[in-house]
This record gives C-alpha cells, sequence and structure tokens, in this order.
C-alpha cells in the first residue's frame, strides 16, 4: 500500500536488552549481541526495534533508573557500540527507537546526589519532590501516596549531619526519586537528552510513564486504601495530570527540528513522508483507565502513539476483542492517530501464557493441555492483531511462542515489585529470561557466559534455529504474516475496519480486498469461505467455498 508516515501501520519490536543475546559471555545482554542479532529481526519483516533502557544504571530497576541518560552501562558496552546497532539497523531497513525515562531517575544521578549532600534549603533540592515529614519529630511520610511496587512512595533522607532529614517521593522503588517537572532546569535537561539521541540518529522514543510526570499541586493525600487498583484513574493526584501535555507539544518541536534518517541500503524515498515531524516519534507509554484518555497523547501536537494496554488486558473472547477493537478506533480517528496493539511487554504475563489459563495476568500454567492451549490462542491472537488497522508492538520471543517461566526460584528473581509487593500478581521476571537462539549450546545461544535468569529445560526446543524453516513453527507464522502484511494494502492501513456477519464467538471483518476471521471459542465452526486462504494460525481445510475453521483459530483471506 501507500505508505506515508512510516509509522502509522509500522510493526516495532520490543528487545529488552539484558535477555535478547550476550556479545561478551557475561550472563547478561548486550549491545554488540543485539548488533549480531538485527538479521534475525530483519528476517522477521518488522520495521523498527524499540530498546529498553540501556543507559548508566545501578539496575535497581532493570535501567529504569537511569544515572546518566547521555551514557551506556558498561554492561551494555559503549556509546560507540550504540552508534553502531544504529547504523546497522538503519542499513538494514529497520529504525531504531530508544526508551526515555523522565519520571524519575536514579538515586545515584548526580543531581539527586548533590541534593542529598547539600542538604534541606539547597535550591538542588527543587528539582525533585523533597518534603518535610509529618508528625513531631517529621516521622512520618509527606501523604498517604503509595509507591506502585508496594510501600509508601516516600522515603526519609539523612542530613549531611546525620539527622533524620526530609523525604522524596518516589512513585516506584526507593532507587527511582520522581523528578519536579515544575522544575525548568529539568524541562531544558530533557530537551537536551531528546537532542543528544537524535543527533546519535534514533528514530524516535518510547516514553516511559508519560502519564507521571506531573503531580496535582500542593501533593494532596488521597485518603483510601485502594490505590493499586486505580491505577490511572483520571482523579490520581499523580497520574494524568492535564499539565503533561505542554512537556510533549515542547518535544514534538524538538522532533521537527530533525530531518528523516536514511533507511536501507537504498536510502530512504523521502516522497510524502515525515512531512511534519522528520520521520521521528514519540509513543506514549500511558497506563490510563479508558482508551479515550489515552487519545490525549496523541493529538497531532503531541505524541504520535500511546501503547493500548485496553488491548492487552482483554481476554481471548470475541466480544470483549470486538469491543475494545471498535472503541480503540474510533478513540484514534479524530486525532489522526494510529490506533495501536500490543499483547505482551517486559511488565506483564506473556500472552502464550496469559491466554491459557484466564482471568488474571499472573496465573499459573498449570498442565501441559494448558500450555498448548496458550499457544494456540497465541498465534490466532497475532493474527488477528497484524490484521488490524494501524501498528502492531512485537515483544521478543513471541515470535517463538515463549511461554512465561512461572516457576523461577524467589532467589534468582530481581523484579523489585517481586521483592516488595510480596503476594501480588503479575510479577516480571517470568517474561525476562534470556532468549533461546540454538537448540542446543551453553545457553541455547543467548551466550557463552550463562544467563542473568535462569533458563527453563528444554528451552532450545523453542529456538529461533529449532524453529526455521518448520512450516508449522510459530517462527515461521509470523514471518509469513510480516510479509504477507508488507504486500497486502489492506493489512494494517488505514483507521477504519468492516465487520461482516459471523457465527457467535468468531469476529469477522473485511478491509479493501482483505478478510480476516477469528474462531475464539473451543469448537470448530463452519463458514463460508470469504476468498483465498492467504494464511491461518492452525491447520484449515478449504472445501467447495465452505471452510470448517478449527477452535481457536485465525485465518487471513483475499478476497
Ligand atoms: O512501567 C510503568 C508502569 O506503570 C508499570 O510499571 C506497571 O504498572 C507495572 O509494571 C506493573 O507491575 C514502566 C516500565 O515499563 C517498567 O518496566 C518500569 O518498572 C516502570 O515504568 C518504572 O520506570
Amino acid at each position: 500500500g501507500t505508505r506515508t508516515d512510516w509509522w502509522r501501520d509500522a510493526v516495532i519490536y520490543q528487545v529488552y536488552p539484558r535477555s535478547f543475546a550476550d556479545g561478551n559471555g557475561d550472563g547478561m545482554g548486550d549491545l554488540e549481541g543485539i548488533r549480531a542479532r538485527l538479521p534475525h529481526l530483519r528476517d522477521l519483516g518488522v520495521d523498527a526495534v524499540w530498546l529498553s533502557p540501556f543507559y548508566a544504571s545501578p539496575q535497581a530497576d532493570a535501567g529504569y533508573d537511569v544515572a546518566d541518560y547521555r551514557a551506556i552501562d558498561p554492561m551494555f558496552g559503549t556509546l560507540h557500540d550504540a552508534d553502531a546497532v544504529i547504523r546497522d539497523a538503519h542499513a538494514l531497513g529497520l529504525r531504531i527507537i530508544v526508551d526515555l525515562v523522565p519520571n524519575h531517575s536514579s538515586d545515584r544521578h548526580d543531581w539527586f546526589q548533590r541534593a542529598l549532600k547539600e542538604g534541606p534549603g539547597s535550591p538542588l533540592r527543587d528539582r525533585y519532590h523533597f518534603r518535610a515529614g509529618k508528625g513531631a519529630d517529621g516521622e512520618l511520610p509527606p501523604n498517604d501516596w503509595e509507591s506502585i511496587f508496594g510501600g509508601p512512595a516516600w522515603t526519609r533522607t539523612t542530613d549531611p549531619d546525620g539527622a533524620p532529614g526530609e523525604w522524596y517521593l518516589h512513585l516506584f522503588a526507593p532507587e527511582q526519586p520522581d523528578f519536579n517537572w515544575e522544575h525548568p532546569a529539568v524541562r531544558d535537561e530533557f530537551r537536551s537528552i531528546l537532542r543528544f539521541w537524535l543527533d546519535m540518529g534514533v528514530d524516535g522514543f518510547r516514553v516511559d510513564v508519560a502519564h507521571g510526570l506531573v503531580k496535582a499541586e500542593g501533593l494532596p493525600d488521597i485518603g483510601h486504601h485502594d490505590q493499586l487498583k486505580l491505577l490511572g484513574n483520571d482523579t490520581m493526584p499523580f497520574f494524568d495530570q492535564d499539565g503533561v501535555h505542554e512537556i510533549y507539544r515542547s518535544w514534538r518541536h524538538v522532533l521537527a527540528e530533525y530531518a528523516e534518517n536514511e533507511i536501507g541500503p537504498e536510502g530512504p524515498s523521502l516522497e510524502g513522508r515525515g512531512r511534519e515531524t522528520g520521520g521521528r516519534v514519540l509513543v506514549a507509554e500511558a497506563w490510563t483507565p479508558t482508551v479515550e484518555r489515552t487519545a490525549h497523547y496523541v493529538r497531532p501536537d503531541e505524541m504520535h502513539q500511546a501503547f493500548n494496554f485496553q488491548y492487552l488486558g482483554t481476554h481471548w473472547d470475541a466480544a470483549e476483542l470486538r469491543e475494545v477493537i471498535d472503541s480503540s478506533l474510533a478513540a484514534m480517528r479524530p486525532v489522526d492517530a494510529p490506533a495501536t496493539w500490543v499483547l505482551s511487554n517486559h511488565d506483564v504475563t506473556r500472552h502464550a501464557t496469559r491466554f491459557a489459563n484466564p482471568p488474571g495476568l499472573g496465573t499459573q500454567l498449570r498442565t501441559a493441555g494448558d500450555r498448548a492451549l496458550g499457544l494456540r490462542r497465541a498465534r490466532a491472537a497475532t493474527l488477528l492483531m497484524l490484521a488490524l488497522p494501524g501498528s502492531a508492538y512485537l515483544y521478543q520471543g513471541e515470535e517463538l511462542g515463549l511461554p512465561d517461566v512461572t516457576d523461577l526460584p524467589d532467589e534468582v528473581r530481581q523484579d523489585p515489585s517481586f521483592h516488595r509487593a510480596q503476594g501480588q500478581d503479575g510479577f516480571r521476571d517470568g517474561c525476562r529470561v534470556p532468549i533461546p537462539w540454538t537448540v542446543e549450546g551453553p545457553s541455547y545461544g543467548f551466550g557463552t557466559g550463562g544467563s542473568w535468569l535462569p533458563q527453563p529445560a528444554g528451552w532450545g526446543e523453542l529456538s529461533v534455529e529449532a524453529q526455521t524453516g518448520d512450516p508449522t513453527s510459530t517462527l515461521e507464522l509470523y514471518r509469513k504474516a510480516l510479509q504477507t502484511r508488507r504486500t497486502q494494502p489492506g493489512l494494517g492501513a488505514g483507521d477504519a475496519l468492516q465487520w461482516t456477519e459471523a457465527p457467535e464467538g468468531v469476529l469477522a471483518f473485511r478491509r479493501e480486498d482483505f478478510a480476516c476471521t477469528a474462531n475464539t471459542t473451543g469448537e470448530p465452526v463452519r463458514l463460508t469461505a470469504p476468498g483465498r486462504l492467504l494464511l491461518a494460525s492452525g491447520p484449515v481445510d478449504v472445501g467447495d467455498g465452505d471452510v470448517e475453521l478449527p477452535a481457536d483459530t485465525t485465518a487471513w483471506w483475499a478476497v
């Protein structure tokens, strides 16, 4: 089809650097490993790669605690390695989006360290949220906000003279103090950081906790004890405040200063592309309660895209899916932004596991049958997602059909939310286990020096090597789907689809000369074939115009 702004129908692949590929054999993935595996992403057929943080960081939250926004953590490599990844990716026709973490820094960030050392009253403290405590001796936190990882959102400091001092705000771990975005120095600093990475040649930014930067004036108490359930509700004083939008408008101006990068061996075709922004993009990670609230982040003068977490939260159920698809498309149409579709990321239980045993994001896989069911639904959900108008996000390993690793021993887990919020759902180590590349060999090809989280026995059977060339494999299904998406104009394009009549539990829609049918039920259904079968997530027998679509199976058709 005609591709104007590349991002409108892009398929973007999330690399979680510590778990993707280990180039130097220290058990931790790195930039050298990513660079060596870029051909896998080109062969897969994605348009762009989003890299989770690789900046200098003490790794209290796996790199989402940044100590220096302009440096690479030695664990991942050097700025030279980052430059090499960006250049090689561009030469292969892949765009690079980096993660920006503006809500908080690491407590080891120079600004925070200096603010601590200078003590109360120092203007350096105004760049964060330092406050005196309540109670006779300031022994109580300044307000009742809770950290998303559990416990109070405040930690008390010690004054330079050793006495108990002020408290500072952290919506996440204590090692992640929140910036005060009312301070002009914070605003200037982040515009400068954007320019630093744009000058390095990146094609865009995924903006971490985009809904959290601005806090309600006076940091008011919430006054009830059910905060976690209300995350993202627009009445929360720390999320989705109107003031955040002004920040993203100023960022959009920064992006507009930059021209489009040369992508692919032939260089880009500039005609009709990226007129307004030079082709570089901002993607909001904004957890809001409704798609309408999410749409506020993607106005023509703000971000280009926002993750669709409503879709991620949907069960494998036709009525629920249709409702979310319709409301997502409807919410994005007036702001002229593409809808996005996300099934997995580094914060949630992988969908091959979620769909096995609903409801809930953190359920355990009980039997091999559960696992097969989860994989069948995951494959069907992928073809459904890749048929929808808009942009799709893939999380590393889902192209291999990886399940969540649900039986990691407590002592190897590194997710701060596990250690701080025991008993809650959705621990995040199980989706972060290093990728299997080969059937045998040390760490199944991840690297020569072990892997920072243990890989389960038999992981190699799910490897890229094991699945390549097997026409029934999940990897080959993804490759064919992405190849088909590039050549079939009805796939991904536009902002609307036309539902067609279908039996209960089946989703059927059409766009241009393409049709998609998804059977979400546990029983086969008979249908009239809407056209010529292009691709299916499981075995489909096409008879004389009639077709039996197996349980939990999606099919694509040329009409
Ligand atoms: O996540 C923001 C966020 O709100 C999620 O943390 C979510 O609520 C949580 O993962 C559920 O357990 C982003 C990053 O994606 C995440 O990895 C970071 O931990 C977090 O920000 C802090 O930077």
